[in-house]
């Protein structure tokens, strides 16, 4: 095993608890810091992670940061990178109502991984793809959890699922196992 703890630089308690949830099955601790984080504007939400975490003094600590954003098709990608931002404007009814009337619904979730052990980085994605509902459903998760639906469900959003059954498929837990599996098998 590379490191049995390491540390997630993040300011969301949902992002945090759901890894820490996922490194566990491979018996990785998950602690947090706060730092201030300097983010770049990208596409990719790669470029992201790695920009920001070279930004960061190192203190010697394995340091876990993560970017995730929702992709809609028939808008062009958009929020995709903008997702916090848009999030906190138009919130979820914002989002249903550019999606009035639309055929195509499909969306994915994309997150980005990346992990800093002394000047080393590595990076892990993670993807779900699903679709737009056509309102807002379900009290759980975060963000757009309540209006996204994953293609590998039963139909219902990831705001009507438990931190468990999301987790099973989600764009983060499927970064995080990566993370964890490279994280076991490496020496
Ligand atoms: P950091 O401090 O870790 O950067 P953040 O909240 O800014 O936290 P991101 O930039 O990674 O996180 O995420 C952008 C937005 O995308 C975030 O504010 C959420 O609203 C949304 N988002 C990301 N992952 C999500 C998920 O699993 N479910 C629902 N919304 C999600």
């Amino acid at each position: 095993m590379r490191e049995s703890k390491i540390w997630m630089a993040t300011s969301s308690d949902d992002k945090y608890t759901e890894a820490r949830d996922i490194l566990t099955e491979f018996g990785v601790e998950l602690e947090r810091i706060d730092v201030e984080k300097i983010e770049v504007q990208a596409d990719d939400p790669v470029e992201i992670v790695v920009y920001s975490l070279r930004q960061m003094e190192d203190d010697g600590r394995a340091v876990v940061m993560e970017d995730a954003g929702i992709f809609i098709e028939h808008l062009g990608g958009f929020p995709g990178p903008y997702s916090s931002y848009v999030l906190g404007r138009l919130g979820n009814p914002g989002i249903l109502k550019l999606m009035e009337d639309v055929e195509d619904r499909s969306a994915h979730y994309q997150s980005a991984v990346a992990i800093r052990s002394g000047n080393e980085i590595s990076s892990f994605r993670g993807y779900v793809r699903g679709t737009i509902a056509s309102s807002v459903k379900g009290t759980g998760g975060f963000g757009y959890d309540p209006i996204f639906i994953p293609d590998e469900g039963d139909g219902r959003t990831f705001g009507e699922m438990t931190e468990e059954e999301k987790n099973v498929i989600s764009h983060r837990a499927r970064a995080f196992r990566k993370l964890g599996e490279w994280l076991a098998s490496s020496p």
